[in-house]
């Protein structure tokens, strides 16, 4: 903290007693670089010499090595056929698999997949508390929802409110498309953006428990190999259950149940009050690399940050909130870690609207983008209001990378802005405030904007009496056009941000951060096919800096070409090429349709009554 307040008030050029006792408690590295480094107006000169480079890596080089080797390790485990595919199943799940694995097998092969078992690790997390439910109550609930995409004798089916639901249309029309290979089963389907089950830790521990108890290779002349059919449930449907909805409430309480109960979270009442900047990190983010996201999943997992409570709209104000604790299967597009519906791909990803997936347009080439930043999108995340929109993720980020917020924020307020805090000069050492500030350099590199404030009580899509004065709404831009922009970062809006799979799959570089989990979780390997970034957005400059480094390019004397000092151009455009090329082979239509195909052969096996004798063992004959 002392440095922290040290530096700032130098930069700040606040009074001379406090810069002395700066220098005399920062180290001899911090003077190295200090005052006399930065210019005092913020107009950046050249005429120094370089300044030395550090003496290790940088921990985005590492980093992006630890994900090659990481990937390397993923892709040794691929499977190409039956054999193979079924032995690394037995091996990773400790079960035969379910019958019609050999349909699935050949499904994917046909479809020139690459199949790897991890990447249907996400399929078992979200299924093995439901080995802790009686088959027959698991199939009343989902028979009896309101909202229900359903297979029989090879068909599929809708049951909504409105033949028009969009995410029922697009969900149905995924489960269509493989309906024929399919058993008989009854999908319910949350039609909410919020994620709706959160069931206590304690109670899915015993669940889990019952799974592990009940797992094992069953010998094989035990095994049943043919599904019972819904024949009897659809003739007896009974009643629906009441899962005791909850619709008020702050959900930071309802959601912190379902974190461990040793978790930093677990304990930790929500907030009231929203007013101000959110508590953010005053060093560099717990658990990080040097300030980088080292292990994307917890860096996305609330029950280890209890700051989200008042850092993330989720837990400020959801627009809508239906949720409860009793276990009950219901399928959707996305969920926090401690939520336990059951992942479908998207039906954003699924869709062919330009407006979501990007088209079919992925960008030019790297050389022709512009280096920097790019967002565009709503003030969604939330309701937001007067009295808490300082805490919505979305404005933060706008803020952040607005270099005239920034300005404001260093020189006028001690790095404080209406919703951010910002670190000290010395916490990432960047090149770029080596020689001009922080603002001044973000007005050069980055573009983000809103595109609708969404404020709340309206007052129409572009003013917004509280925040009028911080964002200026700017025209929508289609995704193709933000391919021309080398860095995409991307948002949580209300649940996750539905433009993900369309970025991966530009030219163009994502940086993502979110507190959401996804299908596609452990197919995607961070500082390898993305650059991940954690939800205070604090490291977002030093992301910035090591790609871009000052964005402006000089000649050094004796060399021919310009260089942009601290830029690491190849990297960024090494990540955006593999992350496309990644995006291209694990992330097709076809990948999520045989996602879906080995998820549902899997809650078909669970709905089952014989569900601990049924399993696939031709191959071992
Ligand atoms: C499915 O096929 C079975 C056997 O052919 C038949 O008895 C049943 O009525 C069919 N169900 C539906 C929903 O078509
Ligand atoms: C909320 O917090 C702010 C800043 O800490 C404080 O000024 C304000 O009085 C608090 N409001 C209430 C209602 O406690
Ligand atoms: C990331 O963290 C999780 C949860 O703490 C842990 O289980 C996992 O092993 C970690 N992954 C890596 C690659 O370190
Ligand atoms: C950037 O911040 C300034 C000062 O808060 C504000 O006036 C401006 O509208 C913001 N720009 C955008 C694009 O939101
Ligand atoms: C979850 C929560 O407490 N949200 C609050 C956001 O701020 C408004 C205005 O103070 C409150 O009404 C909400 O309850």
């Amino acid at each position: 903290m002392t440095s922290r307040l040290c530096t700032r008030s130098v930069l700040l050029r606040l009074s001379l007693f406090l810069a002395i006792s700066c220098v005399l408690a920062t180290s001899a590295f911090l003077w190295a670089r200090a005052p006399q480094d930065v210019t005092p107006d913020g107009i950046p000169h050249f005429n120094r010499p370089a300044p030395t480079p550090p003496p290790q890596a940088h921990p985005i080089d590492t980093l992006m090595k630890k994900a090659d080797r990481e990937w390397h390790r993923l892709m040794a485990k691929e499977t190409t056929d039956l054999e193979s595919a079924a032995k690394a199943y037995r091996w990773r799940r400790g079960r035969h698999p379910p019958p019609g694995f050999d349909k699935w097998v050949e499904f994917a092969r046909l479809n020139g997949a690459v199949v790897v078992e991890d990447f249907f690790d996400q399929i078992y997390h979200d299924l093995t508390p439901f080995w802790g439910l009686e088959p027959a109550k698991i199939r009343r609930q989902a028979k009896n929802f309101e909202f229900v995409v359903s297979v029989r004798n090879g068909s599929m089916t809708v049951k909504s409110d409105d033949k028009d639901r969009p995410w029922m249309k697009l969900w149905g029309n995924m489960v269509g498309t493989i309906a024929e290979w399919l058993p008989d089963i009854d999908i319910p389907i949350n039609v909410m953006d919020e994620s709706r089950v959160v069931v206590p830790w304690e109670d899915i521990n015993e669940y889990v428990k019952a799974e592990r108890a009940s797992r094992k290779l069953v010998p094989r002349p035990e095994v049943v190999r043919e599904y019972t059919g819904l024949q009897e449930i659809d003739e007896n449907p009974g009643e629906p259950f009441d899962l005791e909805w909850i619709k008020g409430g702050l959900y930071w309480d309802i959601a912190r149940v379902g974190c461990p109960p040793d978790s930093p979270s677990r304990n930790v009442e929500a907030l009231t009050n929203f007013s101000g900047p959110p508590p953010m990190p005053s060093g560099f983010p717990d658990r990080s690399f040097e300030g980088y996201v080292t292990n994307w999943t917890e860096a996305k997992d609330p029950c280890l940050q209890p700051d989200l409570r008042g850092s993330h709209g989720t837990f400020v104000e959801p627009i809508s909130m239906s949720t409860t604790h009793y276990l009950f299967p219901i399928f959707g597009g996305s969920k926090l870690p401690m939520n336990n519906e059951i992942l479908l791909p998207p039906a954003m990803y699924w869709t062919t609207d330009e407006f979501y997936s990007g088209g079919e347009e992925h960008g030019g080439a790297w050389e022709t983008k512009k280096t920097a930043v790019m967002w565009r999108g709503a003030a969604s995340g939330g309701r937001n209001k007067l009295e808490n929109w300082t805490r919505f993720q979305r404005h933060r980020f706008v803020s952040m990378v607005n270099g005239t917020a920034v300005q404001h924020a260093e020189k006028d307020s001690n790095g404080v802005g209406p919703n951010f805090e910002l670190l000290s000069y010395n916490t990432y050492h960047l090149t770029a405030t080596q020689y001009m500030d922080l603002g001044t350099w973000l007005n050069s590199i980055s573009e983000a904007a809103f595109v609708n404030l969404v404020c709340f009580p309206g007052t129409g899509n572009v003013n917004c009496p509280y925040t009028d004065a911080y964002y200026e709404v700017k025209k929508t831009m289609s995704m193709r056009e933000q391919y021309a922009y080398k860095f995409l970062p991307d948002i949580d809006g209300n649940s996750f941000s539905g433009r993900y799979r369309g970025f991966l799959r530009s030219t163009s570089l994502p940086v993502k951060a979110t507190i959401y989990s996804e299908w596609h979780d452990s197919r995607l390997v961070p500082w390898l096919h993305f650059v991940p970034m954690d939800n205070s957005f604090v490291d977002i400059y030093g992301i910035l800096d090591y790609f871009i480094g000052t964005g402006i390019a000089k000649r050094r004397e004796g060399e021919e070409k310009a260089v942009v000092e601290g830029a690491h151009d190849e990297q960024a455009k090494k990540m955006a090429d593999a992350g496309k090329e990644w995006a291209e082979r694990v992330l097709r239509r076809e990948d999520m349709q045989i996602y879906v195909m080995r998820l549902l052969l899997e809650y078909a096996r669970i709905c089952d009554d014989r569900r601990e004798r049924l399993g696939f063992v031709d191959d071992l004959e």
